[in-house]
């Protein structure tokens, strides 16, 4: 078992105090911080061999080219996918749906088609369905949610019919912590001959996935939510489907031959990677795979299970506290304690060295599903230990007893 205190030591970022206080950084699922060999790796391409990939014969582009196309062999490795022709490298997973809603959308919707999602869906999974939608007619049709924050497999069975081309869901809720079972809601799809896009920012950093094993036809996720840089992430495609599909950025790098009036595209996955990619994000990204490798995914997912039940057991016990979402859930705790507005929670606890998010969470649809303007959220990964959660249970109570007073 991978000792987690030497994994938390090779962040840097944490060695220091916030405020007077140390930081308790307890916001990854807005962004992960990056271990040594991650930054280190970015800071090395740009030291010693930054050039362009994919074009020329010098050295140094060479080494470019090796450190961008090594990484995509990571990303097929990590979540299993069957050829590196499937892994397309994105802005993140905002621009991975968007490709999918832009291409596979405009090519397969027309009017009384439906696209289905559920209501936990984060405005990256809901807006390009909507804008896609509006653009060929189709519907959208939304999987009610239980009181507990999960979906019934039945409600799938009822809304995913002949009509539906496109199932589009989270695989982990960035509010709820709800993990869905895409495999199930897959196979439902595909006797109705949809396909299924997944939304995998909050479940790729923290579980071990499998495409293959999913079944899922598309899959989307975010570098900088798995210790990797920012402006990088990942769309999975299965080739079959990706084969058929335009792409929706034109111009250098993705060309087999430009003519005046027409041009053709390269093979896969390159046709959807238009202009110079973000090359030192690939690098950082292979890094940080490498890492995340080397502790194991399934001591990441032990090591947040068992800190997200020992948070909820200590948070339960504050009196006013209403938490958010199922009892079996991924590494984070949204939450509101009665009398505190959570930005004013959240302020008070970055007084305290500890970092939460309040706010809408990029979820408004769900807000309103839940009655809330806004909530507050702690989310763990692999660096967080014990001590945090006691230090943010301390904070919320000696947040509680002030706006008491105030109030
Ligand atoms: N989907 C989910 C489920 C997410 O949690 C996020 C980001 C995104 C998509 C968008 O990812 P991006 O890398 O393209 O921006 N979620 C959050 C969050 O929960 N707090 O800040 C960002």
């Amino acid at each position: 078992m991978t000792n987690m205190e030497s994994v938390r030591k090779q962040f840097p970022i944490l060695n220091q105090e916030v405020n007077g206080h140390p930081l308790v950084y307890l916001d990854s699922s807005a962004t992960s911080q990056k271990p040594s060999s991650v930054i280190d790796a970015v800071s090395d391409y740009y030291k010693q061999y930054n050039s362009n990939v994919h074009r020329g014969v010098h050295t140094l582009g060479t080494y470019a080219t090796e450190g961008y196309e090594g990484a995509r062999e990571k990303v097929k490795d990590f979540i299993n996918a069957s050829s590196i022709k499937e892994v397309i490298f994105t802005r993140g997973t905002t621009t991975a749906i968007n490709t999918v809603a832009s291409s596979y959308g405009r090519d397969h919707l027309q009017s009384g088609d439906e696209i289905v999602l559920t209501k936990m869906e984060h405005h990256s999974n809901i807006i390009p369905w909507q804008q896609i939608a509006k653009a060929t007619g189709a519907e959208l049709k939304y999987i009610p949610l239980q009181e507990d924050g999960t979906i019934l497999i039945e409600d799938v069975e009822k809304l995913v019919t002949e009509r539906t081309k496109i199932v589009a869901m989270t695989h982990v809720s960035n509010v709820l912590g709800t993990i869905n079972p895409i495999k199930e809601v897959a196979k439902i799809a595909h006797k109705q001959n949809a396909v299924i896009v997944v939304d995998g920012a909050q479940s790729v950093p923290h579980m071990r996935v499998d495409v293959q094993d999913l079944d899922a036809d598309f899959y989307a996720f975010s570098a900088h939510k798995m210790c990797g840089p920012t402006g990088i992430g990942v769309l999975y495609g299965k080739k079959s489907l990706l084969e058929k599909m335009e792409p929706v950025e034109f111009g250098g790098e993705m060309i087999d031959f430009v003519n005046l009036h027409d041009s053709t595209w390269k093979e896969l996955p390159w046709k959807f990677e238009g202009g110079t990619p973000i090359i030192a994000g690939a690098i950082g990204l292979g890094k940080a795979i490498d890492f995340l490798n080397e502790v194991g995914m399934d001591n990441v997912e032990a090591h947040e299970s068992e800190l997200v039940s020992y948070a909820m057991e200590q948070m339960n016990t504050i009196d006013g506290m209403t938490i958010y979402g199922p009892k079996k859930r991924a590494g984070l705790v949204t939450f509101n304690l009665d009398d505190v507005h959570p930005h004013d929670g959240a302020t008070a606890l970055d007084s305290l060295g500890i970092a939460v998010r309040a706010g809408h969470h990029c979820a408004q649809p769900l807000m309103r599903e839940l009655q809330v303007a806004a909530t507050a959220r702690a989310s763990f990964y692999l660096y967080n230990n014990k001590q945090d959660v006691d230090l943010l249970v301390d904070g919320l109570k000696k947040t509680k007893e002030y706006f008491g007073d105030v109030f």
